[in-house]
């Protein structure tokens, strides 16, 4: 039996019914599916002949959850849902898992009567991830499986468990070897399942509490700063206490419920749309589909620095050998003792085992000669940002790699095509911008040059899922993407000081917005000499360049941030809590009399727009110069290189929620007051006329 659209399908093998869904890319539960997998059980059960049933995924994976794109449409809410005429099946199912069972794929799973999986696969429920909470029984069910305080912890981080680890927790009741046969595996446990009796019910379990403090309370306390503004967080503890406080078919309506809170809140239509932008960040309109994307299986790194030994352990950590090349023995060595430190690190926090830190240590090797990487695949440099410095190394990796290896630059802002021109090669050119800490932040900001060919880019953006990062591809300019449209923001909130604001409620303003941390808490912790010497160098090269004479004079002063004790705030020793500075107060105060500014109260509000506003006018002027894509990418590079809050979707979407015509019309006033760095782009103007969104921006720019 098949469903009409082919989506579920029904084949008997021997007494055992099997269920296929078959939805590729990730068989989510589309319109049609439920449907169809409802059909397959109804018939499973009136078929005498068959005595028990797999459910099972067809392509790479079980089913990857509800259909994200089908929120927020008003669908109407199915009479039966699966999971529960799963579970009151007369016959034992049995869900057989691959590649992944999360949200309702997993609420599907745990309606089934057993679960088995291959080694590979992973379970979860990460509708936290999207502002929800599992709307289809999971919140019941699996606190009755496997307790409530495991089940809170896996719903309130919405992390995929491994299958070892899921057996262990109670999840899954067998767990088969990666490359064995599941679909017989399945079959095999229906067949001696298929007469125990009674039924293996999860929701006629129970979920007890265990002994001691209340965890519900204690998850409220351990999330609060990182679930700041938001409420999704809050409901998924509420629907787990539920669980241990309702009997089952109350606690299901009271799930539902708390999910009717969140299906339409601001907080999930900004984190869908991220998970969204993440993906169609993958998209470049001008790589045609089928470019070829090149195998990356060994990689070098050319600098152990910072930044180097940052990016070297990316590939560690994604399992691929990787050469670090230096000048010097001392440097290389410097370099891989920051690396082991950094491993170290996280073993202590207990989020690396020592194990697996000695597995990705073996898998970084020494090497002070060029010829010994030329074999890599990928080489990425990581040297100091100065360009004659770049055109050296990039003339020697011209002349030792192999033809169709990668040749990328992580420089932050320096001429991609100048770097390009120093090879015989500039079409096998291209950036491969990481964010500081690179093993950490997850941001790769993949550049194109002039002569960068499609499959250069294609293949840079295909690493950048390979290590596990965010990757989003720009042109080549001044800046990039990510920085240049960040630089507005960096001065004009040394601007505003010098009408009078204060350091401490800028950052006030953006912690209370959604991020980690204040810019100026930031720039004291980066060191504000780097800031400093960025600045001379424009000044020098642009006499119309608007100094930050305030900040320019911190410097001068010794105050590079942290590392001094001191830079817009003041650090106790050993304490990395900003305090405000009176020392700081009086020169901002001087200062801005000097500059003939009366001081003058900001409200919060025209404080976040001056640093908000001032970015999107910037990421404008990126589109119609077709640096960026997409608005949708500039999203990417905020929310995954500057900390942008998540649960508020990115600068561009945030700005789209205030409506272009309002964000133009500011801007146009500011233009007014200010002058020349406050003019609207043309771009912005055009969408203000047209009434475009920023998000559908790039439609016009031809
Ligand atoms: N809905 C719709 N489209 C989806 C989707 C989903 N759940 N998951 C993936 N896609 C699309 C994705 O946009 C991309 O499309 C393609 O599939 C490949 O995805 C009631 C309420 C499963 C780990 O949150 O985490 O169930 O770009 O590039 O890297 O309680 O996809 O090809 O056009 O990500 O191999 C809960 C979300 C939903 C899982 C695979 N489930 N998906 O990663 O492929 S809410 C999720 C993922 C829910 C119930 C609740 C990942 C993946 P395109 P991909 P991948």
């Amino acid at each position: 039996m098949t469903s009409e659209d082919n989506l579920v399908r029904l084949e008997k093998h021997g007494a055992v019914g099997v269920i296929t869904v078959d939805n590729p890319p990730v068989n989510a539960l589309s319109p049609g599916v439920p449907e169809g997998i409802l059909a397959a059980v109804d018939a499973g059960n009136a078929d005498p002949a068959v005595k028990a049933m797999v459910l099972i995924g067809a392509g790479r994976s079980f089913i990857a959850g509800a259909d994200i794109r089908q929120f927020g449409k008003g669908r109407p809410r199915p009479s039966r849902r699966t999971h529960d005429v799963l579970e009151a099946s007369g016959k034992p199912v049995v869900a057989a898992i691959h590649g992944f069972a999360l949200g309702g794929g997993l609420e599907n799973a745990l309606g089934c009567h057993y679960r088995i999986a291959v080694a590979s696969a992973k379970v979860g429920l990460p509708e936290i991830l999207i502002g929800l909470l599992p709307g289809g029984g999971g919140t019941q069910r699996l606190p009755r499986l496997i307790g409530p305080q495991l089940a809170l912890d896996l719903i309130v981080s919405g992390r995929h468990v491994p299958a070892d680890e899921a057996k262990d927790m109670g999840i899954l009741d067998r767990v088969i070897p990666a490359d064995g046969d599941l679909l017989k595996a399945a079959i095999a446990f229906a067949e001696e399942i298929a007469d125990v009796r009674p039924l293996r019910r999860v929701g006629e379990m129970t979920a007890a509490l265990p002994d001691g403090p209340d965890i519900f309370e204690a998850k409220k306390q351990e999330i609060a700063r990182k679930a700041r503004n938001q409420i999704a967080p809050y409901n998924c503890i509420a629907a787990v206490k539920a669980a241990t406080e309702l009997p089952f078919a109350e606690g299901l309506l009271r799930e539902r419920e708390l999910f009717g809170e969140l299906e339409n809140s601001d907080e999930s239509k900004a984190l869908r749309y991220a998970f969204f932008a993440e993906r169609e960040a993958q998209k470049l309109p001008d790589v045609p589909k089928g470019t070829p994307i090149r195998k990356i299986e060994t990689a070098a790194v050319v600098g152990a620095g910072t930044m180097g030994g940052g990016i070297a352990m990316c590939f560690a950590d994604a399992g691929i050998p990787v050469k670090v090349l230096e000048a010097s023995q001392e440097a290389l060595d410097k370099g891989f003792e920051r690396i082991r430190n950094n491993y170290a690190v996280s073993v202590k926090r207990g989020s690396l085992t020592a194990e697996a830190m000695e597995e990705r240590m073996a898998l970084l090797e020494k090497s002070t000669s060029y010829d010994e990487i030329g074999q890599c695949d990928v080489v990425i440099e990581a040297v100091f940002e100065e360009m004659s410095v770049k055109q050296a190394v990039f003339k020697e990796l011209d002349r030792v790699m192999k033809p169709d290896a990668l040749l990328l630059s992580n420089t932050s802002a320096l001429d991609i095509d100048q770097i390009a021109e120093a090879t015989s090669r500039p079409e096998e050119v291209g950036g491969a911008h990481f964010f500081s800490p690179a093993n950490v932040m997850k941001l790769l900001e993949v550049v194109k040059g002039a002569k960068t060919k499609p499959e250069v880019t294609a293949s840079t953006m295909a690493l950048g899922k390979l290590i596990a990062k965010a990757p989003a591809a720009c042109g080549n300019c001044d800046g990039f993407l990510a920085n240049r449209s960040r630089a507005p923001f960096n001065s004009e909130m040394v601007i505003m000081l010098e009408e009078g604001c204060m350091p401490e409620q800028v950052d006030k303003v953006m912690v209370d917005f959604g991020y980690p941390m204040g810019p100026f808490a930031v720039g004291d912790l980066a060191g504000l000499d780097i800031g400093y010497a960025g600045r001379k160098r424009r000044a020098e090269a642009d006499p119309n360049y608007r100094k930050l004479p305030i900040a320019d004079k911190l410097v001068e002063m010794g105050r590079y941030g942290q590392k001094t004790g001191a830079g817009w705030f003041k650090y106790e020793k050993g304490d990395r809590t900003p305090h405000p500075d009176p020392v700081v107060a009086d020169l901002i105060k001087t200062m801005s009399e000097e500059m003939g500014n009366t001081p003058r109260p900001f409200t919060d509000d025209e404080i976040l727009k001056r640093l908000l506003f001032s970015s999107v006018n910037e990421a404008c002027k990126i589109l119609e110069e077709k640096i960026a894509y997409r608005a949708s990418d500039v999203d990417i590079m905020w929310l995954y290189g500057f900390g942008f809050p998540r649960y508020r979707g990115g600068l561009m979407f945030w700005a789209d929620g205030l409506g272009v015509q309002d964000v133009y019309n500011q801007i146009a006033a500011w233009h007014q007051q200010y002058g020349e760095r406050w003019a609207p782009s043309a771009l912005l103007r055009r969408l203000a006329d047209t009434k475009t969104s920023f998000r559908e921006a790039h439609t016009l720019v031809k």
